[in-house]
């Protein structure tokens, strides 16, 4: 379920470059190119959704699984001395790409919210 005006979704098709550092069948992570911290990653769903209160019920699946995955990646990617995730929902929280993702931040003390 690709979304072809959506950027996620043509980084996920390879159309746009990333610097991926892990894919599955159901997930993609990369560095983001506006880095908020050291290390600043993106986990992205493959599925093309927006927020979580419209994910169906395969998509929360997704996330599920990818939450499991993310400790692994993030230790692999620099991230050894713990690290922060941050999914943005709308646009009070700043939202830009409206493809839902998960913030990995780490690499380096992060400091208060
Ligand atoms: P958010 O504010 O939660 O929607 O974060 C979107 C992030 O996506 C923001 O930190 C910048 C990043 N981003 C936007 N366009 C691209 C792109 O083309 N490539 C990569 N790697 N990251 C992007």
């Amino acid at each position: 379920m690709l979304d072809e005006q959506c950027i996620f979704c043509k980084i996920i098709a390879g159309e746009i470059p990333s610097k991926k550092v892990y894919e599955d069948d159901w997930m993609c992570v990369f560095a983001d190119v506006e880095p908020k911290a050291k290390v600043h990653l993106l986990a992205v769903p493959k599925s093309h959704f927006k927020l979580l209160s419209e994910a169906t019920d395969d998509q929360m699946e997704i996330i599920s699984y990818m939450l499991t995955k993310i400790p692994r990646i993030a230790r692999e990617n620099g991230c050894e001395n713990g690290y922060r995730l941050i999914i943005n929902q709308g646009e009070d929280a700043g939202q830009t790409v409206f493809h839902l993702h998960i913030h990995i931040l780490g690499g380096e003390p992060l400091g208060d919210l």
